[in-house]
């Protein structure tokens, strides 16, 4: 609308005035992701966010995404000023594994390797010896299995599970779960295969078992919106919260994209495929931040230079 596009252009202005980079993430809304790229921010996964938020020049960083994106932005990144549209943005995951009970369980396994998801707080990564994202998570525990270490797995139990699986580690598993991606349901992809028999079926690793079960492919954002282009079939089934059909569309514009199925027959979900947290996002709140300064993530600095360890592990990472 002529609104919103007054709205962009006062956005740009406030971004430029600011020396502000917009990094938003594949979940966000279609304009959150439209303006990164208009404006030579990035649109990413948390593990691209991270690398191109410490390598960019500007002095502000703007996150569009959830609170442990932006924590990781300003740990990277800690002369920069790093804004979120929202502080209010968290995760399941986060919720889910709170940093003293996390401590303690790490401290009642004194002889294993502890690595956390990237959806964890400042203080769980704190307690880490690694940082991965699920881009990564395969290769890195590979990479420790191969040197005979034990591992702590955190928070996700099904993409502890899926690593496990493809890599065979000794992994003792926190139980935590993603609520958009738990919700995606085995036999709704079934069904839906029998209307669409020639699909490909793309899933993401924090999905339950039976539905990776069905995946032709099963990987991080990232590597899905990659998939989908190397992929034959032009019918893709996706299970990954629905944002990301944004850039899956620009990368394969002749195929056909579907929501996999959440709630079977029509029952209801808690988040049908996209995620309440990342939702909170959007134009009036970036214009927000950016005119008034609102927003502003700070990491407590004994915090940051014990979560380094782990995360910079990650970045330098190389199989
Ligand atoms: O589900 C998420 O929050 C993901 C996929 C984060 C990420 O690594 O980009
Ligand atoms: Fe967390 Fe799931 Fe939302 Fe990602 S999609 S931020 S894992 S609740």
């Amino acid at each position: 609308s002529a609104d919103e596009s007054l709205q962009r252009e006062r956005i740009k202005t406030l971004l430029k005035a600011h020396n502000a980079t917009l990094v938003a993430h594949y979940y966000t809304e279609d304009s959150l992701q439209a303006l990164a790229e208009e404006t030579g921010g990035c649109v990413a996964d948390s593990l691209e966010m991270a690398r191109f938020g410490a390598a960019s020049p500007s002095s502000t960083l703007v996150v569009a995404g959830v609170r442990f994106m932006g924590e990781t932005a300003k740990m990277l990144s800690p002369d920069k000023r790093v804004l979120m549209p929202t502080l209010e943005a968290t995760c399941s995951l986060d919720i889910g594994c709170p940093a003293p009970e996390f401590s303690a369980f790490c401290d009642a396994h004194p002889d294993r390797t502890v690595v956390v998801y990237a959806n964890t707080s400042a203080e769980v990564k704190a307690r880490a010896d690694w940082v991965v994202t699920s881009a990564i998570a395969e290769d890195v525990v590979a990479h420790l299995h191969a040197r005979g270490e034990r591992i702590i797995w955190a928070p996700d139990k099904h993409l502890g599970r899926f690593v496990q699986s493809r890599t065979g580690a000794d992994m003792l598993m926190w139980e935590g779960a993603c609520i958009v991606h738990e919700e995606f349901k085995a036999r709704g992809i079934e069904d839906m295969l029998r209307v669409y028999p020639q699909a490909a079926v793309l899933v993401h690793p924090e999905s339950p078992q039976a539905v990776v079960d069905l995946a032709d492919v099963a990987g991080s954002t990232s590597q899905l919106i990659n998939a989908a282009r190397k992929m034959t079939q032009d019918t893709l089934i996706v299970a990954t919260d629905r944002g990301i059909f944004y850039k899956m569309q620009q990368a394969v514009p002749d195929k056909l994209l579907i929501e996999a199925p959440t709630g079977g027959n029509g029952a209801t979900c808690r988040s049908c495929a996209h995620c309440p947290w990342m939702a909170m996002n959007s134009l009036d709140k970036l214009e927000l931040c950016l005119e008034e300064g609102l927003g502003a993530i700070e990491v407590d600095d004994a915090i940051r230079r014990r979560a380094l360890v782990g995360l910079e592990r990650m970045l330098t990472f190389r199989n």
